[in-house]
């Protein structure tokens, strides 16, 4: 694969560079996050996206500024990797004024910010695909040139809604871009119990669009076919399905004990790690000032949303479309 799909002219080295200080703040993000949840508890559900963050942010650094970006709940490299600062990321996570949904929604599926095409999520699995189709769809009537890219798990590959958001999109030919994050496991449930095929891009044919497998521990690969897939939405050629593979390190939620399981990853080890992945083409020096400048970065967008007061009572109708 060539540089010719990365989304601007910088070179294929300075890519990296970004995405491997995006991917590094996101670590140290996962990091901090869990450290809040063991020491004081969490109000809802932690879904932790550690080990997955290259894949998410490789597959960003594709889109464009105005492009609409749906989600899944592993963490929150989605949306830092789309631009939304990360004081309003940790601010809807710990339910802070300072939020970008106001601190209203809490948990892993409430942010939002219309100013970077990011769109939301819902708690019901799913609902993002005929979301995804649907301003896919808008884009292409407007002809403003935007791809929506729908991030989900392998277990929500299983909604119907996935049936009739994939075949329209198909038919139509409508500007989206479908990206698995196959983890191996939905819940307790092991891809290999809930699947009856080996690999979720099998059933791309079926809906008459390709399916791309890669490497999820790579950002720059997933870069590389999102790339192609968004170039190939945007030219009016339709939807791409990708499935990226990894692996789910935690448990489904932080706090997950996983009795279900055996395969666990003993303690901090995260195999095949696209942060070392990254790393080993960064010169050491270099690679340790990103890391320490990330780190402050975290430490102290984590702080400011800890110090924010929480939402008045009274904006609890504001928003709300009735
Ligand atoms: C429609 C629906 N069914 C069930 C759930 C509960 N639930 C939340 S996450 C999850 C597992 C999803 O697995 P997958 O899509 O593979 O994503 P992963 O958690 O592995 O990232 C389940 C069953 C839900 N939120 N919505
Ligand atoms: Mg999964």
């Amino acid at each position: 694969m060539t540089s010719t799909h990365v989304p601007d002219q910088r070179t294929r080295h300075e890519h990296l560079i970004e995405i491997y200080r995006k991917v590094v703040t996101v670590r140290f993000a996962e990091l901090r996050i869990r450290g809040h949840v063991e020491a004081e508890g969490f109000g809802g559900f932690w879904h932790p996206g550690i080990g997955q963050e290259g894949l998410q942010v490789g597959a960003i650094a594709a889109m464009q500024p105005a492009d609409y970006l749906y989600y899944a709940h592993r963490g929150l490299g989605y949306a830092y990797a789309k631009g939304m600062d990360l004081t309003a990321l940790f601010g809807d996570l710990l339910g802070r004024a300072v939020g970008s949904t106001g601190g209203k929604g809490g948990g892993t599926v409430h942010f939002a910010s219309a100013e970077h095409g990011v769109l939301g999520q819902g708690g019901t699995l799913g609902s993002n695909f005929v979301l995804g189709a649907g301003t896919a769809l808008a884009s292409q009537l407007l002809g403003d040139g935007r791809v929506t890219v729908v991030f989900f798990g392998d277990g929500a590959a299983a909604r119907g809604t996935w049936h009739e958001a994939a075949i329209q999109a198909s038919v139509w030919k409508l500007p989206v871009v479908w990206v698995c994050e196959n983890n191996g496991w939905a819940l307790s449930a092991r891809f290999e119990d809930q699947s009856p095929t080996p690999n979720v891009a099998d059933r791309a044919p079926a809906y008459g669009m390709p399916g791309v497998i890669v490497d999820g521990q790579d950002a720059m690969a997933v870069m590389d076919v999102t790339a192609q897939a968004i170039d190939r939405a945007r030219r009016g050629e339709g939807p791409t399905l990708i499935e990226a593979k990894t692996l789910r390190i935690r448990g489904h939620y932080e706090g997950d004990r996983q009795p279900y399981r055996q395969d666990q990853v003993q303690g901090d080890e995260i195999p095949n790690d696209p942060v070392h992945r990254l790393g080993e083409h960064i010169a050491v020096e270099e690679r340790r000032a990103i890391d320490a400048e990330a780190r402050r970065t975290v430490e102290e967008a984590f702080d400011a949303a800890l110090a924010a007061p929480r939402p008045d009572r009274s904006v609890i109708f504001e928003d709300v479309w009735a």
